[in-house]
């Protein structure tokens, strides 16, 4: 199989997971793919590399990083010349955004550590590497929090998080989603990805982020998101809301006679979030469409 076959395959089987990785993978398969081609003239060139950014963008529906991220690489491309110089332009700018995209989550590990709290509970789900690089660089600021990860059904990525958290030194307790409310005394803040910040500041992240969101809100502790800023829908999605994938059922249950749905993610609405966490800084929900006009033009 090509490069760009099992990359496709392994974001739509979730081996690969989490919107920034999806997303560099994305860009690094659109890259590789680049190098195979054998293209008579630069028209040929383009039409191949398109139909591969289709196949990727296809493979998860979600995650807008996934999308940005095939954008930002494919914008690169130039439409006169020769097919060289297109595959090299490709090959550049598949490089440049795997770069900037590990920068960034470096950086919203930066900036996000210092709104962890110094002790007391920080509640997170899923596995998000935003996520995780602010509670470790927090951790390694010497922050006496204790981070609550919730398990995330059905797919239980908050192991990984989990894991990665203890690997790094931060006290980590590990709890079944349902238990989050009941646990969720002597919380501080609660932080979480995002596969996908809409225009007017919603976040599409894992589900059963709403629900602590909500916790968040009845017991009045902060409620932060992470997204490195491809996470955010260009201005081209102004207005639209992002698909919610329902993946098959059978990761959920297979019962005779009952229906079993399994929407993967939900939408989290601007005002039950305190500051989305940037790689350029923290922002207000309610300043998306500014922060996107000055990063994402031309998306
Ligand atoms: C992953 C998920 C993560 C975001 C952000 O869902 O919801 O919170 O993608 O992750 P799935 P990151 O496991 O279904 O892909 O910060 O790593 O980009």
């Amino acid at each position: 199989m090509g490069a760009l076959d099992s990359a496709v395959r392994a974001i739509a089987s979730m081996r690969v997971r989490g919107a920034g990785r999806i997303a560099r993978c994305a860009a690094e398969a659109l890259g590789r793919h680049a190098t195979t081609l054998h293209s008579n003239n630069v028209a040929a060139f383009r039409r191949e590399m398109k139909a591969a950014a289709k196949k990727l963008i296809d493979a998860r529906p979600t995650a807008v990083s996934l999308s940005n991220a095939v954008g930002l690489v494919m914008r690169a491309m130039p439409r006169k010349g020769t097919v060289e110089g297109a595959r090299k332009a490709i090959v550049c700018a598949s490089r440049e955004f795997c770069k900037a995209s590990d920068s960034a989550v470096e950086k919203v590990g930066e900036k996000g550590a210092g709104l962890v709290p110094t002790s007391g509970k920080v509640m997170t789900i899923c596995n998000s590497s935003a996520v995780v690089s602010v509670l470790v660089h927090a951790g390694k600021a010497g922050k006496g929090f204790e981070a609550y990860a919730c398990e995330t059904r059905p797919k239980f990525q908050g192991r990984i998080t989990a894991r990665e958290l203890a690997r790094n030194g931060v006290p980590t307790t590990i709890i079944v989603d349902s238990a989050s409310r009941y646990l969720f005394d002597g919380v501080k803040a609660v932080f979480v990805g995002a596969d996908a910040v809409e225009w007017d500041g919603s976040v599409v992240n894992k589900i059963g982020t709403l629900q602590l969101a909500a916790c968040a809100r009845d017991f009045k502790v902060p409620f932060y998101v992470c997204a490195e800023s491809y996470k955010f829908c260009p201005p081209s999605q102004a207005g639209a809301r992002r698909p919610i994938e329902e993946r098959d059922p059978r990761e959920v249950a297979s019962i005779p006679g009952v229906r079993v749905r399994n929407p993967v993610f939900d939408r989290t609405p601007p005002e039950m979030i305190a500051r989305i966490i940037t790689e350029h800084g923290a922002i207000r929900p309610r300043d998306t469409e500014i922060y996107v006009g000055k990063h994402l033009e031309g998306l």
